[in-house]
């Protein structure tokens, strides 16, 4: 086996065993003293943490998006408008993100980042995808 075929063997190995990402970590949110229920989460390649998050209908949401520090850029999209979910932010390393809503509708709704690097899977194909549950 030559050296750019071993390495390629290494990065399939690498992709597919991150394509059979479950959701894992799940996370109630409380509000706080203000009354918003306050997440602060972690993003990276290729994950949120948490990734599954339980909030109120009808209760402020302030989601505080920290990532790790790479060269690969993330984001994060939901495009629920009517269920009061629509956003389209970036995550930059630096600087943490606060993006602010208001769950309007019951159920489960999913956010992922959108980022794909030529013919590679996308960062959603990858994992890095989540969801909101809103509960009564
Ligand atoms: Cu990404």
């Amino acid at each position: 086996m030559n050296k750019g075929v071993l390495i390629l063997f290494i990065i399939f190995a690498l992709s597919g065993a991150k394509a059979n990402h479950k959701l894992g970590t799940r996370y109630i949110a409380v509000p706080d003293s203000d009354g918003v229920q306050r997440i602060y989460m972690r993003a990276g390649s290729y994950y949120y943490k948490p990734d599954h998050i339980v909030v109120k209908k009808g209760v402020p949401v302030e989601l505080i998006i920290l990532r790790e520090s790479s060269l690969v850029p993330h984001n994060i999209v939901m495009d629920y408008p009517s269920a009061g979910m629509k956003f389209d932010v970036e995550i930059n390393p630096d600087k943490p993100v606060r993006i602010s809503f208001t769950p309007l509708k019951t159920g489960s709704f999913e956010f992922y980042c959108d980022k794909k690097l030529l013919f590679f899977p996308s960062h959603r194909e990858k994992g890095m995808h989540g969801v909101i549950e809103v509960t009564e």
